[in-house]
């Protein structure tokens, strides 16, 4: 059994709820393929959000990573596939910090890619006619933030794993005129999981 750590996010903006987090509670402590699944609700505050990772890897000792974020605006499940250089938040973080046209790492790299098989986890998700896409930017708020620093931080430290981000439509619950209940984006995220090998 491999260690598989997958993150989410609790509310933030004026969502009440983050389909993401409670995906993480259902799933946490589950067996998916031959990954153990350890689940953990990152805060959604800049500061805050990579120290959490941090903390996260040097507890369950992940032999690969899955974050997951709300995107509310997409009706599919979208495969990241590069996080960049830049923090621009449209909202305010749950702290109340704004921050504008900034880099995550002022002499970082610009851009580091996802180590995840997206294309894999894409056809796998077509087949079973799950919607969803393979996209070409996480934006420039919290969700794209750790995704750069946790890459980063692997990047650095000569760690060679899967590691990547998916960002979640909102559900039904959520947002009424959408098609997902949580138990689908649930399962979606579990099939993903069962392509890494
Ligand atoms: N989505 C936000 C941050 C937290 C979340 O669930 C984002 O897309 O950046």
């Amino acid at each position: 059994m491999k260690n598989l750590l997958l993150t989410g996010f609790g509310p933030f903006h004026t969502h009440p709820t983050n389909p993401t987090g409670e995906i993480v509670e259902l799933l946490d402590d589950t067996h998916i393929g031959h990954w153990k699944i350890h689940g953990r609700i990152l805060p959604v505050v800049f500061e805050e959000v990579f120290p959490e990772l941090e903390k996260a890897i040097e507890e369950t000792k992940p032999e690969a990573v899955i974050m997951t974020g709300l995107a509310w605006g997409r009706d599919v499940i979208s495969l990241e596939r590069v996080a960049i250089n830049c923090l621009d938040s449209i909202r305010k973080d749950n702290k109340g910090n704004e921050v504008h046209d900034q880099k995550i790492d002022p002499d970082g790299e610009n851009a580091y890619f996802s180590t995840l098989p997206i294309r894999e986890m894409k056809l796998t998700l077509d087949q079973l006619e799950i919607p969803c896409e393979i996209s070409n930017s996480a934006g420039t708020y919290v969700c794209n933030q750790i995704m750069y620093l946790c890459l980063k931080h692997f990047a650095k430290a000569h760690i060679d794993l899967p590691a990547g981000f998916i960002h979640l439509p909102p559900d039904h619950g959520l947002r009424p005129e959408s098609r997902w209940e949580i138990k689908d984006l649930s399962h979606a995220v579990s099939e993903v999981i069962k392509v890494l090998k």
